[in-house]
Protein backbone atom coordinates (compact mmCIF):
# COMPACT_ATOMS: atom_id res chain seq x y z
CA UNK A 1 0.00 0.00 0.00
CA UNK A 2 1.30 3.58 -0.69
CA UNK A 3 1.23 5.37 2.52
CA UNK A 4 0.27 8.74 1.76
CA UNK A 5 3.84 10.37 2.31
CA UNK A 6 2.60 13.20 -0.26
CA UNK A 7 -0.77 13.00 1.27
CA UNK A 8 -2.27 16.63 1.55
CA UNK A 9 -5.81 17.12 2.72
CA UNK A 10 -8.19 18.59 -0.02
CA UNK A 11 -9.81 21.81 0.42
CA UNK A 12 -12.81 23.51 -1.55
CA UNK A 13 -9.88 25.63 -3.11
CA UNK A 14 -7.41 23.37 -4.37
CA UNK A 15 -9.70 20.27 -5.39
CA UNK A 16 -10.83 21.57 -8.97
CA UNK A 17 -6.82 21.81 -9.87
CA UNK A 18 -5.83 18.32 -7.94
CA UNK A 19 -8.70 16.21 -9.31
CA UNK A 20 -9.34 17.92 -12.83
CA UNK A 21 -6.97 16.20 -14.74
CA UNK A 22 -8.61 12.72 -13.53
CA UNK A 23 -10.34 11.97 -16.46
CA UNK A 24 -13.21 9.37 -14.13
CA UNK A 25 -13.91 12.54 -12.54
CA UNK A 26 -13.51 15.50 -15.15
CA UNK A 27 -15.99 12.97 -17.37
CA UNK A 28 -18.44 12.86 -15.09
CA UNK A 29 -18.17 16.50 -13.72
CA UNK A 30 -16.94 18.83 -16.83
CA UNK A 31 -13.62 18.59 -18.39
CA UNK A 32 -12.84 22.40 -17.45
CA UNK A 33 -12.20 22.27 -13.63
CA UNK A 34 -12.39 26.09 -13.38
CA UNK A 35 -15.81 25.83 -13.84
CA UNK A 36 -16.51 23.29 -10.71
CA UNK A 37 -18.31 24.64 -7.86
CA UNK A 38 -16.99 22.35 -4.83
CA UNK A 39 -19.00 21.81 -1.13
CA UNK A 40 -17.60 19.94 1.71
CA UNK A 41 -20.64 18.72 3.12
CA UNK A 42 -18.99 15.36 5.61
CA UNK A 43 -20.91 15.66 8.91
CA UNK A 44 -20.00 12.17 9.67
CA UNK A 45 -17.52 11.35 12.39
CA UNK A 46 -14.26 11.23 10.18
CA UNK A 47 -13.70 12.44 6.94
CA UNK A 48 -13.58 15.39 4.83
CA UNK A 49 -16.48 14.66 1.59
CA UNK A 50 -16.96 17.05 -1.24
CA UNK A 51 -19.56 17.41 -3.65
CA UNK A 52 -18.44 18.84 -7.16
CA UNK A 53 -20.25 20.17 -9.47
CA UNK A 54 -20.04 21.16 -12.65
CA UNK A 55 -21.43 21.44 -16.60
CA UNK A 56 -21.54 18.12 -17.21
CA UNK A 57 -22.94 16.92 -13.65
CA UNK A 58 -22.00 16.04 -9.82
CA UNK A 59 -19.49 13.55 -8.59
CA UNK A 60 -18.35 12.87 -4.52
CA UNK A 61 -15.31 13.03 -3.21
CA UNK A 62 -14.33 11.37 -0.20
CA UNK A 63 -11.36 11.88 1.88
CA UNK A 64 -9.50 10.60 4.86
CA UNK A 65 -7.97 12.30 7.27
CA UNK A 66 -4.93 11.22 9.53
CA UNK A 67 -7.19 11.80 12.19
CA UNK A 68 -10.71 11.50 13.79
CA UNK A 69 -12.75 14.50 12.73
CA UNK A 70 -14.80 14.11 15.75
CA UNK A 71 -12.23 14.40 18.39
CA UNK A 72 -9.51 16.22 16.47
CA UNK A 73 -6.04 15.50 15.85
CA UNK A 74 -5.44 14.07 19.37
CA UNK A 75 -6.79 11.04 18.04
CA UNK A 76 -4.62 10.03 14.79
CA UNK A 77 -6.19 7.07 12.26
CA UNK A 78 -4.36 6.06 9.54
CA UNK A 79 -5.10 6.84 6.20
CA UNK A 80 -5.12 3.00 4.97
CA UNK A 81 -8.93 3.25 5.91
CA UNK A 82 -9.81 4.59 2.38
CA UNK A 83 -7.81 1.46 0.63
CA UNK A 84 -10.08 -0.72 2.45
CA UNK A 85 -13.11 1.19 2.17
CA UNK A 86 -12.55 1.13 -1.45
CA UNK A 87 -11.82 -2.53 -1.64
CA UNK A 88 -15.13 -3.00 0.67
CA UNK A 89 -17.14 -1.13 -1.99
CA UNK A 90 -15.64 -3.19 -4.92
CA UNK A 91 -16.58 -6.43 -3.14
CA UNK A 92 -20.47 -4.93 -2.35
CA UNK A 93 -20.55 -4.09 -5.47
CA UNK A 94 -19.96 -7.31 -7.12
CA UNK A 95 -21.79 -9.54 -3.94
CA UNK A 96 -25.23 -7.02 -3.91
CA UNK A 97 -25.13 -5.44 -7.21
CA UNK A 98 -26.99 -2.10 -7.38
CA UNK A 99 -26.62 -1.71 -4.01
CA UNK A 100 -23.47 0.91 -3.03
CA UNK A 101 -22.32 4.14 -5.18
CA UNK A 102 -20.95 3.69 -8.21
CA UNK A 103 -16.91 3.94 -7.60
CA UNK A 104 -15.23 6.76 -10.50
CA UNK A 105 -11.56 6.56 -9.18
CA UNK A 106 -9.46 5.82 -6.05
CA UNK A 107 -6.16 7.57 -4.77
CA UNK A 108 -4.49 5.18 -2.66
CA UNK A 109 -1.95 7.86 -1.97
CA UNK A 110 -4.28 10.52 -1.22
CA UNK A 111 -6.41 8.76 0.49
CA UNK A 112 -9.32 9.74 -1.61
CA UNK A 113 -12.44 8.03 -3.65
CA UNK A 114 -14.20 9.99 -6.32
CA UNK A 115 -17.79 8.27 -6.77
CA UNK A 116 -21.56 8.64 -8.11
CA UNK A 117 -23.01 11.51 -6.59
CA UNK A 118 -26.70 10.13 -5.42
CA UNK A 119 -29.86 12.47 -6.33
CA UNK A 120 -32.00 13.47 -4.53
CA UNK A 121 -31.30 10.89 -1.97
CA UNK A 122 -30.71 11.82 1.63
CA UNK A 123 -29.12 10.26 4.47
CA UNK A 124 -32.38 7.47 5.95
CA UNK A 125 -31.38 8.86 9.20
CA UNK A 126 -32.42 12.53 8.55
CA UNK A 127 -35.76 11.18 6.88
CA UNK A 128 -36.82 8.86 9.90
CA UNK A 129 -36.32 11.85 12.33
CA UNK A 130 -38.47 13.89 9.73
CA UNK A 131 -41.16 11.13 10.07
CA UNK A 132 -40.78 10.18 6.16
CA UNK A 133 -41.43 6.66 4.67
CA UNK A 134 -39.70 4.83 2.35
CA UNK A 135 -40.78 2.57 -0.15
CA UNK A 136 -39.59 -1.29 -0.33
CA UNK A 137 -36.61 0.12 2.58
CA UNK A 138 -36.74 -3.62 4.36
CA UNK A 139 -36.89 -5.64 1.68
CA UNK A 140 -33.69 -3.91 0.00
CA UNK A 141 -31.63 -3.89 3.41
CA UNK A 142 -32.54 -7.12 3.94
CA UNK A 143 -31.20 -8.54 0.96
CA UNK A 144 -28.18 -6.59 0.79
CA UNK A 145 -27.43 -8.02 4.16
CA UNK A 146 -28.30 -11.68 3.22
CA UNK A 147 -26.00 -11.22 -0.22
CA UNK A 148 -22.80 -10.01 1.22
CA UNK A 149 -23.51 -12.74 4.50
CA UNK A 150 -23.79 -15.38 2.30
CA UNK A 151 -21.61 -14.47 -0.94
CA UNK A 152 -18.82 -13.09 1.38
CA UNK A 153 -18.40 -16.80 3.27
CA UNK A 154 -17.34 -19.92 2.59
CA UNK A 155 -20.58 -21.57 1.71
CA UNK A 156 -20.06 -19.22 -1.19
CA UNK A 157 -16.64 -18.22 -2.08
CA UNK A 158 -13.21 -20.50 -2.77
CA UNK A 159 -11.53 -20.73 0.26
CA UNK A 160 -8.39 -19.61 -0.94
CA UNK A 161 -9.94 -16.29 -2.14
CA UNK A 162 -11.74 -15.96 1.12
CA UNK A 163 -8.81 -16.51 3.09
CA UNK A 164 -6.76 -13.93 1.08
CA UNK A 165 -9.53 -11.79 1.10
CA UNK A 166 -9.53 -12.25 5.57
CA UNK A 167 -5.84 -11.85 4.87
CA UNK A 168 -5.76 -8.53 3.28
CA UNK A 169 -8.31 -6.75 5.58
CA UNK A 170 -6.81 -8.15 8.37
CA UNK A 171 -4.09 -5.44 7.74
CA UNK A 172 -7.03 -2.67 8.75
CA UNK A 173 -6.26 -2.82 12.57
CA UNK A 174 -7.51 0.44 13.71
CA UNK A 175 -10.61 0.80 11.99
CA UNK A 176 -12.13 -2.16 13.99
CA UNK A 177 -10.69 -1.22 17.16
CA UNK A 178 -12.61 1.50 17.57
CA UNK A 179 -15.73 -0.71 17.09
CA UNK A 180 -13.80 -3.18 19.78
CA UNK A 181 -13.78 -0.34 22.39
CA UNK A 182 -16.37 2.04 21.36
CA UNK A 183 -19.28 -0.78 20.62
CA UNK A 184 -18.07 -3.60 22.66
CA UNK A 185 -16.65 -2.08 25.91
CA UNK A 186 -16.89 1.63 26.62
CA UNK A 187 -21.02 1.18 27.29
CA UNK A 188 -20.30 -1.02 30.13
CA UNK A 189 -17.90 1.29 32.42
CA UNK A 190 -17.15 5.04 32.77
CA UNK A 191 -14.55 5.02 30.05
CA UNK A 192 -13.03 8.33 29.23
CA UNK A 193 -14.68 9.41 26.02
CA UNK A 194 -18.22 8.46 27.00
CA UNK A 195 -21.39 10.93 27.86
CA UNK A 196 -25.26 10.49 28.37
CA UNK A 197 -28.28 12.64 29.48
CA UNK A 198 -28.03 14.10 32.13
CA UNK A 199 -31.06 11.79 34.37
CA UNK A 200 -29.73 8.17 32.52
CA UNK A 201 -27.55 7.72 35.59
CA UNK A 202 -30.07 5.07 37.62
CA UNK A 203 -30.13 3.45 34.37
CA UNK A 204 -26.29 3.70 33.33
CA UNK A 205 -25.71 2.08 37.31
CA UNK A 206 -27.82 -0.80 36.81
CA UNK A 207 -26.32 -2.03 33.49
CA UNK A 208 -22.86 -1.21 34.65
CA UNK A 209 -23.78 -3.46 37.28
CA UNK A 210 -25.24 -6.33 35.45
CA UNK A 211 -22.40 -8.73 35.42
CA UNK A 212 -24.15 -11.31 32.86
CA UNK A 213 -24.78 -8.16 30.81
CA UNK A 214 -20.91 -7.55 30.57
CA UNK A 215 -19.93 -11.00 30.21
CA UNK A 216 -22.41 -11.64 26.91
CA UNK A 217 -20.97 -8.16 25.11
CA UNK A 218 -17.59 -9.33 25.83
CA UNK A 219 -18.18 -12.94 24.24
CA UNK A 220 -19.48 -10.76 21.44
CA UNK A 221 -16.55 -8.54 21.15
CA UNK A 222 -14.75 -12.20 20.85
CA UNK A 223 -16.85 -13.33 18.12
CA UNK A 224 -16.45 -10.42 16.32
CA UNK A 225 -12.53 -10.08 16.50
CA UNK A 226 -12.64 -13.93 16.03
CA UNK A 227 -14.46 -15.07 13.79
CA UNK A 228 -14.09 -14.18 10.36
CA UNK A 229 -17.13 -15.75 8.74
CA UNK A 230 -18.13 -12.64 6.36
CA UNK A 231 -17.00 -9.26 5.35
CA UNK A 232 -19.23 -7.06 7.28
CA UNK A 233 -19.77 -3.49 6.25
CA UNK A 234 -19.00 -2.63 9.73
CA UNK A 235 -20.95 0.15 10.24
CA UNK A 236 -24.65 -0.24 9.08
CA UNK A 237 -26.63 2.12 10.64
CA UNK A 238 -28.89 5.02 8.96
CA UNK A 239 -26.73 7.45 8.45
CA UNK A 240 -24.84 4.69 6.27
CA UNK A 241 -27.96 4.41 4.14
CA UNK A 242 -29.19 6.91 1.45
CA UNK A 243 -32.57 6.90 0.33
CA UNK A 244 -35.40 8.83 -2.32
CA UNK A 245 -38.88 7.83 -0.66
CA UNK A 246 -38.84 4.57 -3.32
CA UNK A 247 -35.13 3.64 -3.52
CA UNK A 248 -31.89 3.07 -1.26
CA UNK A 249 -28.08 2.76 -1.36
CA UNK A 250 -25.42 1.40 1.10
CA UNK A 251 -22.68 3.96 1.45
CA UNK A 252 -19.45 4.31 3.94
CA UNK A 253 -17.89 0.95 4.24
CA UNK A 254 -14.68 2.36 5.68
CA UNK A 255 -15.42 0.04 8.88
CA UNK A 256 -15.66 -3.38 6.79
CA UNK A 257 -13.80 -6.62 8.44
CA UNK A 258 -14.36 -10.37 7.75
CA UNK A 259 -16.27 -10.89 10.83
CA UNK A 260 -19.95 -12.71 11.80
CA UNK A 261 -22.61 -13.09 9.51
CA UNK A 262 -25.01 -11.51 12.10
CA UNK A 263 -23.40 -8.35 12.52
CA UNK A 264 -24.86 -5.67 9.94
CA UNK A 265 -28.30 -7.08 10.07
CA UNK A 266 -27.99 -6.55 14.22
CA UNK A 267 -26.93 -3.09 14.04
CA UNK A 268 -28.82 -2.55 11.47
CA UNK A 269 -32.17 -3.30 13.76
CA UNK A 270 -30.76 -1.82 16.57
CA UNK A 271 -30.55 1.76 14.17
CA UNK A 272 -34.11 1.04 13.40
CA UNK A 273 -35.26 0.70 16.98
CA UNK A 274 -33.69 3.58 18.13
CA UNK A 275 -35.32 5.71 15.42
CA UNK A 276 -38.56 3.71 16.78
CA UNK A 277 -37.68 4.97 20.82
CA UNK A 278 -37.15 8.38 19.65
CA UNK A 279 -40.02 9.61 17.66
CA UNK A 280 -42.53 10.19 20.90
CA UNK A 281 -39.26 13.27 20.99
CA UNK A 282 -40.13 14.17 17.10
CA UNK A 283 -43.74 13.85 16.58
CA UNK A 284 -47.13 14.44 17.71
CA UNK A 285 -49.51 13.54 14.51
CA UNK A 286 -48.93 10.48 13.62
CA UNK A 287 -46.74 9.57 16.08
CA UNK A 288 -48.31 5.39 16.25
CA UNK A 289 -48.74 4.89 12.63
CA UNK A 290 -45.04 5.66 12.36
CA UNK A 291 -43.93 4.10 15.10
CA UNK A 292 -45.65 0.77 13.58
CA UNK A 293 -44.09 1.78 10.02
CA UNK A 294 -40.96 1.30 11.30
CA UNK A 295 -41.65 -1.79 13.03
CA UNK A 296 -42.99 -3.38 9.92
CA UNK A 297 -39.28 -2.33 8.43
CA UNK A 298 -37.95 -4.24 11.03
CA UNK A 299 -40.18 -7.82 9.94
CA UNK A 300 -39.37 -6.89 6.53
CA UNK A 301 -35.90 -6.35 6.78
CA UNK A 302 -35.61 -10.00 8.75
CA UNK A 303 -37.97 -11.50 6.20
CA UNK A 304 -36.16 -10.40 3.09
CA UNK A 305 -32.91 -11.78 5.15
CA UNK A 306 -34.38 -15.02 5.69
CA UNK A 307 -35.90 -15.44 2.55
CA UNK A 308 -32.59 -14.69 0.38
CA UNK A 309 -29.90 -16.08 2.33
CA UNK A 310 -32.19 -19.52 2.31
CA UNK A 311 -32.53 -18.81 -1.78
CA UNK A 312 -28.62 -18.20 -2.05
CA UNK A 313 -28.21 -21.25 0.00
CA UNK A 314 -30.45 -23.26 -2.03
CA UNK A 315 -28.80 -21.92 -5.33
CA UNK A 316 -25.42 -20.43 -4.81
CA UNK A 317 -23.66 -23.12 -2.09
CA UNK A 318 -20.85 -23.37 -4.49
CA UNK A 319 -18.18 -23.05 -1.34
CA UNK A 320 -16.47 -25.78 1.13
CA UNK A 321 -19.27 -25.19 4.17
CA UNK A 322 -22.53 -27.67 3.63
CA UNK A 323 -21.21 -28.97 0.44
CA UNK A 324 -23.97 -30.42 -1.78
CA UNK A 325 -21.97 -33.22 -1.67
CA UNK A 326 -22.88 -34.07 1.50
CA UNK A 327 -26.15 -33.54 1.44
CA UNK A 328 -28.01 -33.32 -2.01
CA UNK A 329 -26.32 -35.40 -3.78
CA UNK A 330 -26.99 -38.26 -1.19
CA UNK A 331 -30.61 -37.49 -1.03
CA UNK A 332 -30.31 -35.50 2.00
CA UNK A 333 -31.98 -32.32 2.78
CA UNK A 334 -29.86 -29.60 3.69
CA UNK A 335 -32.74 -27.51 5.70
CA UNK A 336 -31.95 -28.33 8.53
CA UNK A 337 -28.13 -27.11 8.30
CA UNK A 338 -29.50 -23.84 6.73
CA UNK A 339 -32.11 -23.79 10.19
CA UNK A 340 -29.04 -24.02 12.10
CA UNK A 341 -26.76 -21.51 10.34
CA UNK A 342 -29.88 -18.71 10.69
CA UNK A 343 -30.28 -19.70 14.01
CA UNK A 344 -26.54 -18.87 15.45
CA UNK A 345 -26.23 -16.15 12.99
CA UNK A 346 -29.29 -14.36 14.50
CA UNK A 347 -28.42 -14.86 17.83
CA UNK A 348 -25.20 -12.71 17.25
CA UNK A 349 -27.56 -10.48 15.40
CA UNK A 350 -29.86 -9.94 18.47
CA UNK A 351 -27.22 -9.46 20.95
CA UNK A 352 -25.27 -6.71 18.56
CA UNK A 353 -28.42 -5.54 18.49
CA UNK A 354 -28.78 -4.53 21.85
CA UNK A 355 -25.29 -3.71 22.45
CA UNK A 356 -25.24 -1.23 19.88
CA UNK A 357 -28.42 0.22 21.33
CA UNK A 358 -25.95 0.97 24.48
CA UNK A 359 -23.27 2.64 22.82
CA UNK A 360 -25.13 5.16 20.66
CA UNK A 361 -26.58 6.03 24.46
CA UNK A 362 -23.86 5.90 26.58
CA UNK A 363 -20.66 5.59 24.64
CA UNK A 364 -18.51 8.46 22.21
CA UNK A 365 -20.67 8.86 18.53
CA UNK A 366 -24.05 9.52 19.87
CA UNK A 367 -26.91 9.64 17.09
CA UNK A 368 -29.07 12.71 15.44
CA UNK A 369 -32.05 10.47 16.65
CA UNK A 370 -32.24 10.82 20.45
CA UNK A 371 -29.21 14.20 20.29
CA UNK A 372 -31.33 16.12 18.57
CA UNK A 373 -34.21 15.97 21.64
CA UNK A 374 -33.91 19.52 23.23
CA UNK A 375 -36.16 18.43 25.87
CA UNK A 376 -33.40 16.50 27.93
CA UNK A 377 -36.03 14.59 30.50
CA UNK A 378 -38.05 13.79 27.55
CA UNK A 379 -34.82 12.36 26.26
CA UNK A 380 -33.39 10.63 28.73
CA UNK A 381 -36.96 9.03 29.42
CA UNK A 382 -36.75 7.75 25.46
CA UNK A 383 -33.21 6.25 25.88
CA UNK A 384 -33.90 5.00 28.80
CA UNK A 385 -36.71 2.44 27.04
CA UNK A 386 -34.03 1.91 24.51
CA UNK A 387 -31.19 0.66 26.82
CA UNK A 388 -33.36 -1.50 28.83
CA UNK A 389 -34.74 -3.28 25.93
CA UNK A 390 -31.02 -3.41 24.69
CA UNK A 391 -30.11 -5.54 27.74
CA UNK A 392 -32.65 -7.68 27.20
CA UNK A 393 -32.01 -8.12 23.73
CA UNK A 394 -28.00 -9.02 24.36
CA UNK A 395 -28.82 -11.07 27.39
CA UNK A 396 -32.14 -13.05 25.68
CA UNK A 397 -30.08 -13.25 22.45
CA UNK A 398 -30.32 -17.15 22.24
CA UNK A 399 -33.89 -17.46 23.31
CA UNK A 400 -35.49 -14.85 21.28
CA UNK A 401 -38.40 -16.72 18.84
CA UNK A 402 -37.47 -13.58 15.49
CA UNK A 403 -38.19 -10.34 14.52
CA UNK A 404 -41.80 -10.33 15.15
CA UNK A 405 -41.62 -11.14 18.74
CA UNK A 406 -38.46 -8.11 18.59
CA UNK A 407 -40.92 -5.99 17.49
CA UNK A 408 -43.69 -6.82 19.89
CA UNK A 409 -40.87 -7.08 22.98
CA UNK A 410 -40.18 -2.92 21.59
CA UNK A 411 -43.86 -2.12 21.88
CA UNK A 412 -43.51 -3.26 25.47
CA UNK A 413 -40.78 -1.27 26.39
CA UNK A 414 -42.27 2.04 24.24
CA UNK A 415 -45.37 1.69 26.75
CA UNK A 416 -43.00 1.63 30.10
CA UNK A 417 -41.56 4.46 32.21
CA UNK A 418 -38.00 3.63 33.68
CA UNK A 419 -36.88 6.92 35.30
C1 LIG B 1 -14.55 7.78 16.39
S1 LIG B 1 -15.57 7.14 15.19
C2 LIG B 1 -17.10 6.97 15.96
C3 LIG B 1 -18.11 6.27 15.16
O1 LIG B 1 -18.25 6.89 13.89
C4 LIG B 1 -18.37 5.92 12.88
O2 LIG B 1 -19.42 6.22 12.01
C5 LIG B 1 -18.59 4.61 13.59
O3 LIG B 1 -19.94 4.38 13.87
C6 LIG B 1 -17.81 4.83 14.83
O4 LIG B 1 -18.15 3.93 15.86
MG1 LIG C 1 -19.39 6.30 8.53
Amino acid sequence: MGLGQDYEALDVETLPARLGGVGAVASRVGADASSWTVREVGDGNLNLVFIVEGPAGKAVVKQALPYVRLVGDSWPLPLYRAFYEYHALVRQAARAPGTVPEVLYFDERQALIAMEYLEPHVILRKRLIAGERVEGLGPFLGCFCARTAFRGSELYMASADKKADVALFAGNVEIPAITEALVFTDPYYDAEMNNHTAGLDPIVAKLRADVALKVKAQRMLQRFASNTETMAHGDLHSGSIMSTLTESRIIDPEFAQYGPMGFDIGMLIANYLMAYFSQPGHRDSDLDAYQEWILTVIEETAAAFDAEFRRLWATERTGMLYPKALFEDQNHDSAPACDAVLAELWQDAWAVCGIEMHRRCLSLAHNADFETIEDEPLRASLEARNLMMGAELVKAADDLAGAKAVCGMARGYNERDFL
